[in-house]
């Protein structure tokens, strides 16, 4: 059975785009781990090169397993087509890559994952793209700054690291409404489409490192780009196959296929279990402020229940004392790892400042409003309880 858009999304993050009849009754979908794919004779390989016939010819463009995985992520996140790449990062540059000539302009708002701040900072503006770093919670603030050569207007929602939540269906009738040509590309990576579908709220274009939940094992790195079917095309053939060959390979993206089978089932357990230890971080004395769009005292509260089925499994937080205390707490973890990335079965802990925006300068941080004393938690799998009474501990010894 293949999947139909009237089943459920867990059901589709399932069965979606396979049917086991086509593989000799293969229960789970075959790997096909080949590099490349012979023709019957010369005409059909020159009509495949032309795309004048369907078919594979290199790994690099297309593959059955990858294919099965982007039809999955194009369907889950109710786009036309998905394009899957070796890298959140391959999806964002290829992407961009495809998008943007000199004398282009992005607007990008002001807090962003380390390395997207990078590549948009030290790789595109050497190319001669302008950059506008502009805060995409203040509509009034990217409404002034949209001009005639804006091409695309980039955003996370929930930001990595600070949680601000920007809402995907204003700015892209704003953005649309001044030039329907300009690209709104959202970085859902914090809620994947099981708590938050980009598209199905005017953006054109949603991007994932797959490396986080939908992978969700913390065993991959990957990511995926998924919008209409001609500019997905275009990415794949320009940004991915010529410009940085960013190609996920079979067998990982045979992995993120068993991550999304669990998917739906991992994003209601990582906020639930969130939502209860921002709460008790929230009552806790040693805690200054606590950024979780799940309590009602977040400023973001209203527009995360508008739209987020749930709030996600991220939580960043900071201290009463600041960064000494901070890196205290963050020694003293047992159970909980010291490690960058997210989403997995383990709950993880990090100090943004030190490790993932690490990229931007102390006087960037600061101009972006990333805290040199903030907290990342990641919170896992594991026993809500389990987790609390880690952080509990580590946070006594840190006020010590
Ligand atoms: C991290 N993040 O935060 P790859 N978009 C977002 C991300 O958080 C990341 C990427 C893209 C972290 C990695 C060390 C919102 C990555 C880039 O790492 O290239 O799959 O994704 O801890």
């Amino acid at each position: 059975m293949s999947a139909k858009k009237d089943l459920s999304f867990s059901t589709r993050a399932i069965h979606s785009g396979y049917d086991a009849r086509d593989s000799q009754g293969s229960l789970t979908p075959p790997l096909y781990l080949t590099s490349t794919f012979s023709f019957d004779n010369v005409e059909q390989g020159a009509a495949r090169f032309a795309g004048e016939e369907s078919g594979h010819f290199y790994s690099r463009i297309s593959n059955p397993t990858q294919e099965l995985l982007e039809t999955r992520l194009a369907d889950l996140e109710e786009g036309e087509a998905a394009l899957a790449t070796a890298s959140g990062m391959g999806a964002i540059s290829a992407t961009l890559w495809t998008l943007l000539s000199p004398g282009d302009r992005i607007l990008a708002d002001i807090t962003l994952y380390g390395c997207t701040f990078a590549f948009f900072r030290h790789a595109l503006e050497r190319f001669g793209i302008e950059i506008e770093f502009v805060d995409c919670t203040d509509l009034k603030a990217v409404s002034a700054a949209l001009t005639r050569n804006t091409r695309v207007v980039y955003f996370e929602t929930p930001v990595n690291p600070n949680m601000r939540l920007t809402d995907i269906r204003a700015i892209s009738d704003l953005v649309h409404g001044y030039d329907p040509e300009i690209k709104v590309m959202v970085d859902s990576t914090y809620c994947t489409p099981a708590l938050q579908k980009p598209l199905t709220l005017g953006a054109d274009l949603v991007v994932h490192s797959a490396t986080k939940y939908l992978g969700g094992h913390g065993d991959l790195i990957a990511g995926a780009v998924i919008g209409k079917a001609d500019l997905i095309q275009r990415i794949r053939l320009e940004g991915l196959k010529d410009m940085t060959g960013a190609v996920i390979s079979p067998f990982t993206a045979f992995l993120v296929m068993r991550g999304l089978k669990t998917l739906e089932l991992r994003m209601q357990r990582h906020s639930i279990s969130a939502q209860w230890l921002a709460e008790k971080l929230q009552d806790h004395q040693a805690v200054e402020v606590v950024y979780f769009p799940g309590l009602a005292s977040n400023p973001y509260h209203d527009l995360c229940k508008q739209q987020m089925s749930l709030p996600g499994g991220m939580i960043a937080f900071e201290l009463k004392g600041g960064y000494a205390q901070s890196v205290r707490f963050m020694n003293s973890l047992q159970l909980i790892k010291r490690a960058v990335s997210l989403g997995d079965a383990e709950t993880l802990c990090q100090h943004p400042a030190s490790m993932t925006h690490s990229t931007y300068t102390p006087e960037e941080r600061a101009a972006h409003g990333i805290s040199e004393s903030l907290i990342r938690l990641s919170v896992g799998l594991e026993d809500a309880g389990d987790i609390l009474a880690d952080i509990e501990q580590a946070l006594k010894q840190a006020m010590e």
